[in-house]
């Protein structure tokens, strides 16, 4: 069951309609699947005319490293910037974190993007979908099950710094349906925003940015970000976006604690890329995870704490970092929205919210917006 929030004329949807809505995908979806090309003895020579890598920042990742490394450790407070959680085992690490019973994002999204994806893709009618942090592309088939039609090629061009993840997801989507042709880059967000595939093109553009990683950055970065999606819009294309609600904070600290410790791991990963990238000497057992909901800020902190007073050499920088008993390493906010918090984000972006559903629940917000 669904709630839409009414953002605009026309739009008093109720229970009722997204019945309807759920009855129009069953539909879709049957006529789609009938269309799928597939099986892997279909021949590469196929799929490589349909898929295409661009790398935009071969060269540069080492040096980008090594500058926010010594100013994330030099700084009071320490901090780390959590994109580099992500290099091929951080990103194995964050797909375990989402089959993880306490992570209920992924699967509250997941759930709601199929309830509503008709809609979304009436409203929108996209000839391309560039995707900002794919990772592994998983909820996105749903997106393009429902956007790819019989008449129009449909182009998916996704954005992300994983390259494994973001190769591997590109070739199963072509095997998996056939009218679709894919760009990768290998990019982060703002050299990806500006490549030509992205600029170049016919057609409606849907960007979209799910997971709830619009909570990963400060509300400044967010709107920054947001605002340079906008630049690259024209007006008949839009966003759809994912984040995450605030809620009950036992909901929220477990879903950042979970038993098993894969968010530990995932979490103590940025020590492991720094010593292999950096030469340095992390004794990742000296380090504990801490996550936590800060009510008055509205987001999860993640830490590494440090169990002893020590001291660490990071070779590649020429550089010693002091860590006091327990102090710690900010390595990742995760901000959780209201509906209100929302409405602002987009505000300042120069954005209008064109609609904003939600799950009963209110657990997370799927928002389609399009330039003002
Ligand atoms: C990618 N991002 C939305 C995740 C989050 O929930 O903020 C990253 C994550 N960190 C710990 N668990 C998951």
């Amino acid at each position: 069951m669904l709630h839409l929030h009414n953002t605009g004329p026309g739009l008093s949807e109720t229970h009722n309609d997204i019945t309807v809505l759920g009855a129009q995908r069953e539909r879709r979806a049957h006529r789609v699947d009938s269309r799928r090309l597939v099986g892997p003895e279909e021949g590469i020579a196929v799929l490589n005319d349909r898929i295409h890598i661009h790398k935009t920042q071969q060269g540069t990742d080492h040096a980008d490293l090594a500058q926010d490394v010594r100013y994330g450790l030099t700084g009071i407070p320490k901090t780390l910037p959590p994109k580099y959680f992500y290099d091929e085992r951080g990103s194995e690490l964050f797909e375990q974190i989402c089959d993880t019973p306490e992570y209920y994002l992924t699967r509250v999204e997941h759930g709601l993007l199929q309830d509503v994806v008709n809609d979304v893709v009436a409203l929108t009618d996209p000839a391309v979908i560039v995707e900002l942090g794919s990772g592994s592309s998983k909820k996105t088939e749903v997106l393009l099950r429902a956007a790819i039609d019989e008449v129009s090629p449909l182009r998916y061009i996704s954005i992300d710094i994983s390259e494994q993840a973001l190769v591997e997801a590109g070739e199963r989507l072509i095997r998996r349906f056939s009218p679709l042709t894919v760009d990768v880059l290998v990019a982060d967000y703002e050299n990806g925003l500006n490549h030509e595939r992205v600029r170049n093109g016919e057609g409606n553009k849907l960007f979209v940015f799910l997971g709830g990683t619009i909570g990963n950055f400060e509300h400044d970065d967010a709107v920054e970000l947001i605002s340079s999606i906008r630049a690259q819009m024209d007006d008949d294309d839009r966003l759809l976006l994912g984040a995450d609600r605030v809620k009950d904070t036992a909901v929220l600290d477990r879903a950042y604690n979970d038993e098993e410790g894969v968010t530990a791991q995932f979490n103590k990963n940025v020590l492991r890329v720094i010593n292999r990238e950096l030469d340095a000497a992390f004794d990742l057992e000296s380090f504990e995870h801490r996550a936590f909901y800060d009510p008055h800020r509205a987001r999860i902190e993640m830490h590494l704490v440090s169990r002893l007073s020590q001291q660490v050499t990071i070779s590649a920088l020429d550089l010693t970092v002091g860590f006091d008993r327990r102090e710690s390493i900010l390595t990742e906010i995760s901000r959780k929205f209201t509906v209100e918090s929302l409405a602002r984000l987009f505000r300042e972006a120069d954005m209008v919210i064109e609609r904003h559903y939600e799950p009963e629940n209110g657990y997370f917000s799927l928002i389609v917006a399009r330039p003002q």
